[in-house]
């Protein structure tokens, strides 16, 4: 028999059975055998990890399989290198993914025990601060249900996103503490570690007839240890590795500091190793610049690609073949040193002649940009660089001589142009500019929609983009419609499924045979009362988290993202204050009872975000106690917006704000969350916006404002605020009351600086763009009245979001940049 073959023999050779009698059974055996517990004695928490561990099985074998079927096809990889992957709960998706739901739920309510109640016991992973670290979350499920062979590379952080809490209405940020009870979806790999530099001197060696080898000797080590996470895709069909990287210390005390009386000290490296996977940052859009977060960026670059190279070595003879078997993609610039520390590893590790080093990094790492925002991108100072990773600075300096040299020869560079394609920024007091690395060490760099792409060749990219004519491509984000669709709505999802057929669950863009149903007067009543009855859940939510009533059958008017000036939920709290003074002067009209609805973080160092919480919740304050208001209008910010508190939002909304100034957001997500469970998008023509446009249709969607080059343009000739401001009454009016303390009467002045801000510069175009978004709003409001009509741009909404999956992005991906075939 061959090894591999006895190998196997442990493995289950007959596939599970999947009838409630079998899982209650593998349950209750995790109960007993894994946890000690007996039925009658076990918790909730009990059934939530012997349910985890039982479907956990499942997984394994497939992940086996799979692993195993790469390995021996010899399949190209893709490696995928986030420094996020906001993931959420995975039992649910583990489930549903199986296609386990019923079978489940039946072998537990034997036990009088609800699987919607255990699934809520599960914590959040929340290991990224928004959109990025979501979309790395959604592509892994994808190239799991795609069939695509990939490892996920990123950092196990401790502590993940910080949880959220509202103090005298103020942000306050608590630790976050996803493993305090362990995570059953993780396996830690001790024997899957490499050691990790820091610091120290570059020597040279020098031998005769040779060229120079350059030796690193860092001051300081440590060990990234891998836990390995499997990633199921729809159907159980394929399974990938989501490998994260924890780190340890070499040595767990120095026992001779120790001896010496010194207890302290004697913990001092064993700390410094274990600070750099205890915490994420949480900026999302501006740059924390600080050492830690080098090391982990480094940290987990180098951990990443010491394990691509041994597992590349176990079945090749060289590294020469590197890119036809593996594709390395970059998410955003967090992993750039990467280009610099493979230099490192071919050239002075495998002594791979330089040229052909070079070749084989370019063509193995791809990027990805996510953002135009310039106080976003990453720059590190020559100084702290070149301190911490001397070897890469080096190598840096040297791809730059050959940039800067192709350049000049080829294109006729020069000056101006050469500094905008350099790899240090000299103006600013030398910074190794990170964008610069990634661009100039990949293939293929990519937008993540339409407009942002063309925004990148003409602005951050514009000179590089000159001199690589063909590097700059779009692929337009996408998310996955099993979580976001069949997980999260099952009422829309069973409803989908009487009329078209299971088929959209395996092909989503088969929702457009829903299309005509638009016209179905018996359809779109079935649909508005799912809607009706997602609504009822979340009011049921905010009434328990807020201790608030909200009517469902006013129009929720949803707003949930990241807290920043260019998303701009200030224009939608000023509107809120201009609807409110209107109520009031009006008692005659008949207004649409509206409920706006607000979550999100703000970055602990953003000031003005914050301020606009504290705004947000002012507002509501005064808004929803005035009895003039007659429960017309209420405003609400619900604390601690998660991944688990977005699947309870998205399929309640009828109003999804997407109203970022146009430029700045480069797609966006939850846009097509949101229209996907048949939300209207009230945006402006930003990022994915535009292509949800062209999907839709212009009647489909409420598109207002500036377009982008627009925005520019009213930029540079030095706008302010003060002329929209005096033309018009309603946003003059909400501004005074704002800055005089309408809202905060223990404090007139708290918002003053905020309003001047507007009225002196309007850099984010709220005054603007105020009137445009005030009577877009106005359409939206009589279009409730007529309630055929809106459910029929509902429906077709849900109907036309298909190609938004990120199935469909990670297809182009495979097909454009990664030139892999997938399987399933
Ligand atoms: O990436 C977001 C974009 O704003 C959004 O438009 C897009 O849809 C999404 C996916 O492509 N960007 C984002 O979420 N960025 C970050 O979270 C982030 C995190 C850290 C840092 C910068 C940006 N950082 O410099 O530390």
């Amino acid at each position: 028999m061959s090894v591999t073959a006895q190998k196997q023999r442990t493995l289950k050779s007959e596939p599970r059975r999947n009838d409630a009698d079998t899982l209650a059974l593998e349950i209750v055996e995790k109960l007993t055998y894994s946890l000690g517990k007996t039925t009658d004695a076990a918790r909730l928490h009990d059934w939530e990890q012997a349910t985890a561990l039982a479907v956990r099985d499942r997984i394994i074998d497939q992940w086996l399989t799979s692993s195993r079927k790469a390995r021996e096809e010899g399949a190209k990889r893709v490696c995928y290198l986030s420094m996020e992957f906001l993931i959420g709960r995975l039992l649910r998706d583990a489930i549903s993914n199986l296609g386990l739901t019923e079978p489940v739920s039946e072998a537990l309510a034997r036990y009088g025990v609800e699987l919607d109640l255990v699934e809520l016991l599960e914590p959040d992973a929340a290991l990224g601060n928004g959109g990025l670290g979501r979309l790395a979350a959604c592509f892994m499920e994808s190239m799991a249900s795609v069939g695509i062979p990939a490892f996920g590379y990123g950092i196990r952080y401790v502590h993940g996103f910080f949880r959220q809490e509202i103090v005298d209405g103020a942000q306050v940020e608590l630790p976050e503490t996803w493993l305090d009870h362990g995570n059953p979806w993780e396996f830690e790999r001790r024997e899957r570690s490499f050691e990790i530099g820091f610091g120290g001197k570059v020597s040279t060696l020098e031998e005769p007839g040779k060229a120079t080898r350059y030796v690193w000797r860092p001051a300081e080590r440590v060990l990234a240890v891998a836990y390995d996470t499997p990633v199921i895709g729809w159907r159980g069909g394929h399974a990938n590795t989501l490998r994260l990287w924890g780190a340890h210390p070499l040595d767990p005390i120095l026992l001779d500091t120790f001896n010496s009386g010194d207890h302290v000290g004697a913990l001092v490296e064993s700390n410094k190793a274990e600070a750099i996977t205890r915490i994420l940052y949480p900026a999302d859009s501006h740059q924390a610049g600080q050492e830690l977060r080098l090391r982990q960026e480094f940290f987990f670059s180098s951990a990443s690609l010491q394990d691509i190279i041994r597992r590349h070595l176990t079945t090749n003879e060289s590294l020469s073949n590197l890119a036809d078997k593996v594709s390395i993609q970059l998410n955003d610039t967090h992993p750039a040193v990467s280009v610099a520390e493979l230099m490192r590893l071919l050239v002075d590790v495998h002594q791979m002649d330089w040229d052909e080093a070079w070749a084989v990094t370019r063509a193995t790492f791809s990027y990805t940009n996510h953002t135009l925002l310039p106080e976003a991108l990453e720059t590190w100072p020559v100084q702290l660089f070149e301190r911490l990773l001397p070897r890469q600075m080096q190598i840096i300096y040297a791809i730059n001589a050959e940039v800067i040299r192709g350049a000049r020869a080829e294109r006729d560079f020069s000056g101006e142009a050469v500094s905008a394609i350099s790899l240090i920024d000299e103006n600013n007091g030398r910074r190794v500019r990170m964008g610069q690395i990634a661009f100039v060490g990949s293939h293929s760099v990519n937008g993540v929609s339409g407009l942002h792409t063309e925004l990148m060749k003409e602005t951050v990219f514009g000179d590089l983009h000159r001199l690589y004519p063909e590097r700059i491509q779009n692929k337009t984000n996408g998310v996955t419609p099993r979580r976001w669709l069949l997980q999260s709505n099952p009422g829309l999802t069973g409803l989908i499924s009487e009329a078209i057929g299971d088929g959209f669950r395996d092909d989503i863009e088969k929702l457009i045979e829903l299309d005509p149903l638009a016209q179905d007067a018996g359809f779109r009543e079935r649909f508005a009362a799912v809607k009706r009855a997602n609504k009822e859940r979340l009011c049921a939510q905010i009434e328990d988290r807020l201790a608030t009533s909200i009517d469902p059958s006013a129009i929720f008017d949803i707003q949930v993202k990241r807290i920043h000036e260019y998303k701009r939920q200030f224009l939608n709290v000023i509107e809120a204050v201009a609807l409110y003074e209107q109520i009031r002067a009006h008692p005659e009209i008949d207004w649409t009872p509206r409920v706006k609805i607000f979550a999100g973080k703000a970055a602990p160092s953003y000031a003005q975000a914050k301020e606009i919480i504290r705004l947000a919740g002012d507002v509501s304050r005064v808004i929803n106690s005035d009895p003039a208001v007659r429960n017309l209008l209420k405003v609400v910010f619900i604390p601690n917006y998660n991944v688990s508190l977005a699947e309870i939002i998205m399929p309640a909304a009828d109003i999804s704000e997407q109203i970022s100034t146009a430029g700045l957001e480069a797609s966006g997500t939850g846009n097509m969350k949101f229209a996907l469970n048949g939300a209207l998008t009230i945006g402006t023509l930003d990022g994915a916006n535009v292509e949800m446009l062209e999907h839709l249709g212009e009647e489909n969607i409420f598109i207002f404002g500036l377009k982008a080059g627009e925005v520019a343009e009213l930029r540079r000739n030095g706008h302010t605020g003060r002329g929209a401001i005096e033309e018009q009454p309603l946003l003059r009016s909400a501004l005074d009351s704002i800055a005089s303390g309408v809202f905060c009467q223990d404090e007139p002045g708290r918002y003053s600086g905020l309003v001047d801000a507007i009225r002196d510069r309007d850099w984010w175009m709220i005054a603007a763009d105020f009137k445009a978004y005030w009577d877009t709003q106005r359409r939206l409001d009589a279009l409730w009245g007529d309630r055929a009509h809106w459910d029929a741009i509902a429906v077709r909404n849900t109907a036309r979001m298909g190609w938004f999956s990120s199935d469909r992005a990670i297809r182009e991906y495979a097909r454009d940049i990664w030139h892999t075939p997938p399987s399933a």
